[in-house]
């Protein structure tokens, strides 16, 4: 019984130090500015939307009708971009260095997120 609550303590407290390497990576993401510049060749996409550190990088675009939009997850953990109403945005799993593509054809408020993480959301204004 003893040994096996030291188990679980020892899980615990590695468990707490991933945690806090995952925290202390949040910032250590360089060459932001750059990436809108280059991606959007790389995917065809007018828009490239980056999933890091459980956020969506930018979080807000504005795009035309019939441009492409790309999200690419450069996290370590999987995300989905889902609608928060109907299916517009609806991915399958996007595990890391995945990437999911979408066509918007009509103007209107796209608001999406994470099916795993309820913090994360974005929006996309096709106008
Ligand atoms: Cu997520």
């Amino acid at each position: 019984m003893k040994k096996s609550n030291y188990l679980i303590k020892l899980c615990v407290a590695a468990l707490l130090a991933s945690a806090m390497f995952l925290v202390s990576g949040c910032y250590s993401t360089n060459g932001q500015q750059g990436y809108n510049r280059t991606y959007p060749t790389a995917y065809n996409s007018a828009y490239v939307v980056r999933m890091a550190d459980i956020h969506y990088y930018p979080k807000k675009i504005v795009v035309n009708p019939g441009q492409r939009v790309t999200w690419v997850n450069q996290d370590r953990v999987t995300h989905t971009v889902t609608s928060n109403r109907g299916y517009e945005l609806d991915s399958v799993n996007i595990a890391p260095g995945q990437a999911y593509t979408h066509v918007f054809s009509h103007r209107g408020v796209y608001y999406y997120h994470c099916r795993f993480h309820p913090g994360m959301v974005g929006v996309v204004i096709v106008r």
